[in-house]
């Protein structure tokens, strides 16, 4: 069996750390959303990619969700005594070597898809792991305070301001231009079928379908999605607010209409929205939590279950 699946960070790596103890004889390939990359003190942070990688290789921190576990901070209080910003995105030491690595073999001359493949060397995820594309794309959020009307880094809305300030707008700039990476479109095109993770339908998922192509590859396979949004808010983060920003009602019917009856095929909603209906959409419910491995891999099963179902 081959499996696609569009991941975001926290609720795509937690996912496909269930869908690989589901299917563990499938074939993943994984492809990872780069809208929320910044370069930061000269180095390249790709936070999703390196949210499933270090997730899946048993790196993170599991109780923060992004960055590495055992982490100290030394070069970042050395950088602040040198009144070196930003401040507020916590880069800590073992992290820093990855993104050191990453800008290295970017400067000479490596792919990110390259750089990635490297990286996941020593990590071993257990799936193939792309990122959308190797062009930059990066989410930008236009923004209006006492400062004025301005579009900043997603990252710098999201971390810094913990999305305090409504998004007017929510762009990410490049992608109309972008090209998928290499292997991105023929994985999709051999798929059995694709899976949506529980991850942001704005700027995890969105983005990854903003790149021409994506969205089209996918449109022809038999796509199941699990809900991110649980009784009407996020389970984690502010997925509210970059809905809103698009206009769309924070609600697991909602987001399945978003992505559309085009798209999606099947719907894995939580048990607190049984009932829900979507014309054109298989709209299932089942307990959506993912609150320890067994949980997990048990909505990863349903929904591959579900896709396999209406093949
Ligand atoms: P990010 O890049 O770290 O923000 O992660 P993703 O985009 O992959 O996923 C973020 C989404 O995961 C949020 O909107 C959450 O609501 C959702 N999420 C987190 N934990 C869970 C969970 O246990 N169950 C479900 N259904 N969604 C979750
Ligand atoms: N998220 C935070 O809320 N605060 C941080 O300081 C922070 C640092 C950070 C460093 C590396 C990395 O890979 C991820 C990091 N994140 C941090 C998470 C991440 O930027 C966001 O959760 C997602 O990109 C939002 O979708
Ligand atoms: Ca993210």
């Amino acid at each position: 069996m081959k499996i696609v699946a569009l991941a975001g960070g926290i609720g795509g790596a937690r996912f496909l750390r269930g869908l690989l103890a589901a299917a563990p004889e499938a074939e993943i390939t994984v492809i990872g959303n780069t809208g929320d990359d910044i370069s930061l003190f000269g180095l390249r942070v790709c936070p999703d990619l390196d949210t499933v990688m270090y997730t899946l290789g048993g790196g993170i921190n599991e109780e923060q969700g992004w960055g590495r576990a055992e982490e100290t901070f030394t070069v970042k209080e050395e950088l602040a005594a040198y009144g070196v910003g930003p401040d507020w995105f916590g880069l800590g030491d073992r992290d820093f070597a990855t993104h050191i690595v990453r800008t290295q073999m970017l400067a000479a001359g490596y792919r990110l898809s390259a750089v990635t493949e490297a990286l996941c060397d020593r990590w071993q995820p257990g799936v193939r792991l792309l990122p959308m594309t190797d062009d930059q794309v990066e989410t930008h959020v236009v923004v209006e305070d006492e400062q004025g009307r301005r579009a900043i880094h997603f990252q710098e809305w999201w971390v810094r301001m913990r999305a305090s300030v409504p998004a007017l707008s929510i762009a990410a700039v490049g992608a109309a231009e972008s090209t998928p990476a290499p292997g991105v479109l023929a994985a999709i095109e051999a798929a059995d079928v694709v899976l949506f993770p529980p991850s942001n339908p704005v700027v995890s998922i969105g983005t990854i379908l903003a790149v021409p192509g994506i969205r089209d590859a996918v449109a022809t396979k038999t796509v199941v999605g699990v809900s991110p949004i649980v009784g009407g808010a996020p389970v984690r983060g502010m997925a509210d607010a970059c809905l809103a920003a698009i206009g769309v009602e924070t609600s697991a019917r909602a987001v399945a209409e978003h992505y559309g009856l085009g798209l999606l095929d099947g719907w894995l909603v939580d048990e607190a929205d049984a009932g829900v209906r979507v014309e054109g959409i298989d709209v299932r419910s089942r307990p959506l939590l993912m609150r320890d491995a067994e949980t997990t891999a048990a909505i990863a099963r349903a929904a591959l279950d579900l896709a396999v179902e209406l093949k």
